[in-house]
């Protein structure tokens, strides 16, 4: 049996720009784990800041494609999910986790809905209530504070005005899943992450530069990155050092470059990196 980590990757394939599975195979891979997508649709950009993109709906294909894998009884060590085109695909990926689960798969929901309190293009409010009864079934939920505000069912400014600590504590559900929020600042000029870990019923916090602009694809980074440590046996606090380390590191490389912001963070050159700090950095046990 291979010691390689194996993971299940249930978000969209976005052919330009830079999010979802361009983002989260190369990165699984750079730091030794296998991913395994299911892609969720084919779209031919992402939607933020591009009009006009392709969207094939791969619903079908998914429901499949999960069948076959059920009926080879694969194991994975985690299911990651993402960007969902549908309701439906939600309650696939909360059906597929249950499935993992069973062989001992760890959940790890990022409740993709909107960012900068705004939902994305593609996202109604049947596809909100899927995704909070998706992360239901997760071990880990990553939000950024707008999908925090969703899955709380408040108003943006209000659940923003909680303080992170409660923030956390509020979206674990009573101490059932651990939570990382990201977006979260706790000093001038800096940017990361509130962490809840349910083994500990512990909440801490990784602090990193805030560098450059808010360059899309930074939150598929983090969360792939995270989820990469995770499977490799590190803990969540050490993991989100190392997912807030890579994103800083990534977008310095960006900064000066002065792309377009749609086309997404610059991290391949730095792929390298972030596979030797897997291996044997900090951020890793294994
Ligand atoms: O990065 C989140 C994301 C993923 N997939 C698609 C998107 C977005 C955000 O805009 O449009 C297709």
């Amino acid at each position: 049996m291979s010691k390689t980590p194996r993971v299940a990757a249930i978000h969209d394939l976005s052919g330009f720009g830079r999010c979802s599975l361009t983002i989260v195979i190369p990165v699984l891979s750079a730091m030794g784990v296998q991913c395994c997508p299911l892609p969720t649709a084919y779209l031919s950009t992402h939607t933020g800041g591009f009009t006009g993109n392709t969207f094939l709906d791969m619903t079908d294909q998914l429901a499949a494609a999960m069948a076959h894998w059920k009926s080879l009884q694969l194991t994975f060590s985690a299911v990651y999910t993402g960007f969902m085109g549908n309701a439906r695909q939600m309650e696939l990926a909360a059906d597929f986790i249950r499935y993992a689960r069973e062989w001992g798969s760890l959940a790890v929901v990022d409740p993709v809905m909107g960012d900068h309190g705004r939902l994305y293009r593609t996202y109604t409010p049947e596809m909100c209530r899927a995704m909070a009864a998706l992360a239901e079934e997760a071990d880990l939920i990553v939000p950024n504070r707008t999908e925090a505000a969703l899955l709380l069912e408040l108003p943006y400014e209000e659940a923003s005005a909680l303080s992170p600590e409660d923030a956390v504590r509020q979206l674990s559900r009573g101490g059932q899943r651990s939570v990382v929020l990201t977006g979260v600042s706790t000093r001038e000029g800096g940017t990361g992450a509130a962490c809840y870990d349910r083994s500990d019923g512990t909440v801490s916090f990784v602090q990193r530069d805030f560098v450059g602009r808010a360059f899309h694809g930074t939150g598929d980074l983090f969360a792939s990155v995270l989820t990469g440590a995770l499977v490799r046996g590190g803990s969540l606090r050490a993991a989100a050092e190392l997912a807030a380390e890579f994103v800083e590191l990534c977008a310095a490389h960006t900064a000066p470059q002065d792309l377009p912001l749609r086309e997404g963070i610059d991290f391949e050159p730095l792929l390298g990196q972030l596979a030797r700090r897997a291996r044997g950095g900090k951020g890793d046990k294994a």
